[in-house]
């Protein structure tokens, strides 16, 4: 496949200022006609043919000014037709397949309902198009089909006028005022259902909510609709943005690649972050819903109002979004549990992709398929990029940058470089340098080393940093990196105030005056930038500061240290006792500390992921780093098992509710189980099936299956099967049925896994249910690294079985292989192995291709 390069971006030729767009709706057969009204570009190249992009299409009639087109060609899939003049009506008819659509991209059927993908680049999979986000376009379309089939008809803007037709038939004509590029188009038509509610804005326009779901679904909307009215309040407030249409739609689809999509005034959703009710989702589900609806809303503006010239610019929205949701689920519910669950997915996923063979900065320089670079980099990277120009200009400086980038850039295509020149005017910051971050790939290593010197009651920070080669990087510069750091008396345990320090250079330091005796220092407190850094710190500093920071997040830090140190320190010369016994009581004080709540308790009992601990031990055998955490779980659990039980049983106590507090008892609920049950599987078991069967909610229900799933007692079989048949009918819960079993770390998993994928709930055809399976087994790291390779094996047939229905899906198991060079040698030729037997694969999709085919250089 070709590789397309962010330098050789040119602007386009011609420009499509409206479009109308007719469709004929049905599910085997839909008929569009679209009208393109087409301007030459007066700052393009002055190329006079115009090129449409298309996939899988053919041109079923095609007219210039009315008359039928004359010297058209195709080019591969595309249309090229050579124009006269400087403006014209181009009218091309296309007809499309919806219910064959399994790529679930395009205009495809789910469920019997009709619905769009078009982001990144599926428009073209509708109609000929300029498919780029640099071509902006208004848009008219108009929907007619059979009324029974399609009650409901949805398209992008305000609706204008509705119609009976013939023979049953109705339509609906939607006008979008505002322009947009064709990623942002979206229709939907079928048997929907709406939770109505309405908003007004703070300039007093009164907007038309409703979220649209299947009949029987209704019961579940009631959270999401609440998270989009404090979505719309919250972005008002923050960042003084406010919503520009009178309705505003939400649509949940059940078979759907991405999470959720932030099309014009109509959004639509995977269902999964739509539906929640105690019942059928965890908290961690409501968790989601909320934030994700807040992301596609704030994507109104930062996506929709102000887009990304090319897909390079990906970041532009991506980023700074994901940043704007992690804001507003922070301020929605508690701050610093927040950042550690951000910090935690940035870890366990972006840390492993930056030192991976698809490394890439989170403005990319070149790709093959677009779909492949909606990453943890571009996304959640990209939101640590901006959090670092949010540290160090403050809130107040930060939001005067983003208030002229709203400003200078409205109704445009933009790029990250006019996001940090804004930043740069704006918020007063000086970001040559930073640029850097936008540039380079790589996760930075940082090394801090503490000197004090006694006659000069002076303490110096030495700092060194390294970002490391990645592909296509052999050499790096150095980049500025914010460390905010405090230093703490040893004995009155208190310090005398952050202090934020810019390493920006190969080595840097910092010297403090006025201490009679070393302090502990504090570093990279909430994670002000995202590195890896090594403080070489002794483990009584860490003890320190896992019992008395300020800061939550370096306080969960100092006992993430800890553990890191122990179980890197176990996989090669066994435990530590005296480190374990400092793990154990630091542990034991998070269980007593009545200073936090329950919800940052049940933060500071999870250990590190394998994936994460891989990054410091590769290459690694990552079932003996597994084995090792699950020890050290043991030996917590056995030295605080009667707080562990103690703490049990106060949870259990405590109601159902979606107060912080009553979540907080779920989620320790579920963590003691968790320590417990690698200590004393009977007694975790006992409990566990207590939990269930007292549960009247989903997230105690499941934590307790989880908990059940890795033990071999004669309960696990019968709740398994009691969860399955008390949801049966439900695809969300169903999936977690099938996740629970594929995540457990019953020694059989793989067998377990092999009879699922025959289960005749399990189809290869909805993607929440193949992740459901496939992704979390991917993810269980004694399940995919089984030592014969089976693991790999499934992965990859799953792969070649899936990529011709559903590339963008099918290319997403590709990185658990692609981690080949972190594993040790015999795993990863096992590993490779299965790269290249898909590598060999005819009629492979460019997704799956490239990500292949980076993944054995
Ligand atoms: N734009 C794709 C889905 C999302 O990031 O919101
Ligand atoms: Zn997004």
């Amino acid at each position: 496949p070709a590789t397309i390069f962010r330098k050789n971006y040119t602007p386009p030729s011609w420009l499509v200022p409206e479009i109308r767009l007719d469709f004929d709706l049905g599910t085997e057969l839909t008929k569009c006609v679209a009208t393109l009204k087409v301007e030459r570009n007066p700052a393009g190249d002055g190329d006079q043919t115009l090129h449409l992009c298309g996939d899988n299409l053919a041109v079923m009639s095609l007219k210039v000014d009315g008359a039928d087109a004359e010297g058209w060609s195709m080019s591969g899939s595309n249309l090229l037709l050579p124009l006269t003049g400087t403006s014209h009506e181009v009218t091309i008819e296309t007809h499309l397949h919806p219910a064959t659509n399994s790529q679930l991209m395009g205009l495809y059927a789910s469920s019997g309902m009709l619905c769009t993908q078009c982001e990144a680049e599926g428009f073209r999979r509708i109609t000929f198009f300029p498919d780029r986000p640099d071509v902006l376009s208004k848009y008219t379309v108009r929907m007619e089909g059979d009324k029974e089939t399609f009650p409901v008809l949805l398209s992008n803007g305000n609706l204008v006028e509705t119609g009976e037709g013939e023979a049953g038939r109705h339509w609906a004509l939607w006008d979008d005022p505002w322009p947009k590029p064709s990623y942002l188009f979206a229709l939907v038509a079928g048997q929907l259902v709406a939770n109505r509610d309405t908003f007004t804005t703070m300039n007093g326009r009164k907007v038309e909510l409703a979220v649209w779901v299947r009949e029987g679904d209704l019961e579940r909307t009631d959270h999401a609709m609440r998270s989009l009215i404090n979505s719309m309040k919250w972005d008002e407030e923050t960042f003084g943005r406010e919503y520009d249409l009178d309705q505003f739609n939400i649509v949940a689809v059940s078979d759907f690649n991405m999470g959720a999509m932030e099309n014009k005034g109509l959004n639509i959703f995977n269902t999964r972050y739509v539906l929640a009710d105690p019942e059928t989702a965890t908290d961690g589900d409501y968790d989601g819903v909320e934030g994700v609806v807040g992301h596609e809303y704030f994507h109104n503006w930062s996506g929709n109002r102000i887009t990304c010239r090319d897909w390079f610019q990906l970041s532009l929205k991506e980023g700074f979004t994901v940043l704007r949701d992690q804001m507003f689920s922070a301020d929605m519910g508690s701050e610093p549990v927040k950042r550690i669950e951000d910090v935690r997915v940035l870890r366990a996923a972006q840390f492993p992709e930056d030192s991976g063979p698809l490394a890439h900065p989170i403005r990319p320089d070149s790709y093959q398929e677009i779909s492949n670079f909606y990453t943890a980099t571009v996304y959640n990277k990209g939101a640590e990029v901006i959090r670092m120009m949010h540290t160090m200009a403050g809130p107040e400086a930060f939001r005067k940058g983003t208030d002229l980038y709203f400003e200078r850039h409205d109704g445009e295509a933009a790029t990250c470089e006019d996001f940090v020149k804004a930043m740069e005017d704006g918020a007063g910051l000086d970001l040559a340098q930073f640029r850097l971050w936008y540039e380079q790939a790589g996760t930075p290593k940082v090394t801090m080393r503490a000197e004090f010197d006694q006659s000069e009651g002076a303490v110096t920070l030495h700092f060194t940093q390294k970002v490391p080669a990645t592909p296509g990087q052999p050499s790096k510069k150095a980049m500025p990196i914010p460390i905010k750091v405090a230093l703490f008396d040893r004995d009155t345990k208190a310090h005398d105030g952050e202090k934020l320090l810019i390493v920006d250079k190969d080595k840097a330091e910092f010297t403090f005056k006025g201490f009679t005796r070393p302090p502990v220092i504090s570093a990279n407190r909430g994670f002000t930038a995202p590195i890896q850094l090594d403080a070489e710190q002794g483990d009584d500093d860490l003890v320190f500061l896992a019992a008395n920071d300020d800061d939550a997040f370096a306080r969960y830090e100092a006992l993430q240290q800890l553990v890191t140190r122990e179980l890197l320190g176990a996989i090669e010369n066994g435990p530590d006792e005296k480190r374990r016994t400092a793990i154990a009581d630091a542990m034991g004080a998070v269980l007593d500390d009545t200073q936090i709540d329950d919800l940052m308790r049940g933060e500071l009992m999870m250990m590190p992921a394998v994936t994460f601990l891989l990054e410091l031990a590769a290459p690694a055998d990552p079932v003996a780093l597994h084995d090792a955490r699950e020890r050290l779980k043991g030996y917590i659990g056995s030295r605080l098992r009667d707080r562990l039980i103690a703490l049990h049983e106060r949870a259990s106590a405590i109601g159902y509710s979606l107060s912080a507090e009553a979540r907080g008892a779920r989620k320790v609920k579920t963590q003691a189980l968790v320590l417990l049950s690698a200590a004393d599987a009977k007694e975790a078991a006992a409990r566990a099936e207590a939990q269930y069967r007292a549960a009247d909610n989903m997230t105690d229900r499941q934590g307790a299956l989880m908990v059940l799933a890795g033990i071999d007692c004669p309960a696990r079989a019968e709740l398994l099967e009691d969860f399955r048949k008390r949801f049966e009918g439900n695809a969300l819960v169903t999936d977690k049925w099938f996740a629970l079993q594929a995540g457990s770390l019953d020694p059989m998993v793989l067998d377990t896994v092999e009879a699922l994928s025959n289960h005749a709930d399990f189809t290869i055809k909805n993607p929440n249910r193949v992740r459901s399976l496939y992704m979390t087994m991917a993810v269980n790291q004694p399940a995919f690294h089984e030592e014969s390779g089976r693991g790999y094996r499934m992965i990859a047939d799953l792969v070649l079985k899936l990529d011709p229905l559903n590339a963008q899906t099918a290319a997403r198991f590709i990185p658990a292989l692609g981690r080949w060079r972190k594993i040790e040698p015999k795993r990863a030729a096992m590993m490779r192995a299965e790269l290249e037997r898909i590598a060999k694969a005819e009629g492979l999709s460019k997704d799956t291709r490239e990500q292949v085919t980076k993944s054995l250089d």
